[in-house]
């Protein structure tokens, strides 16, 4: 059941359209990883909408939830990686690389 509240949308995206922006129409939200963080730290996005990470640094950074019930691959540098949440709630997630680098996306209902 878990599994279906995320869709995960171009996780392995061609790398020619890594620098574009998400197709999304200004509904995906984006967070930067760079310096070993990623920024914002907290995201609050509606029920719904995307949730692009791009990975700024020189070493590659992935997407790991706390509970495992969503992931993306490992990113190099310039890489993105796209997560739809559908349910409102709390996700908080860490670098599977890094585990010290930790953050959390806050979705409300639409
Ligand atoms: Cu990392």
């Amino acid at each position: 059941m878990k599994r279906s509240l995320f869709l995960a949308m171009a996780a392995s995206a061609p790398r020619a359209i890594a620098g574009e922006p998400p197709v999304e129409a200004g509904k995906a939200a984006a967070v930067a990883i760079r310096d070993f963080a990623f920024v914002p730290q907290v995201l609050t996005i509606t029920a719904g909408q995307a949730v692009t990470w791009t990975n700024q640094d020189d070493d590659p950074h992935a997407v790991l939830s706390d509970d495992k019930t969503f992931r993306t691959r490992a990113l190099d540098t310039g890489e993105k990686a796209t997560l739809v949440f559908e349910k409102p709630g709390e996700y908080a997630y860490f670098c599977s690389l890094h585990p010290h680098m930790t953050a959390r996306i806050v979705v409300k209902a639409p």
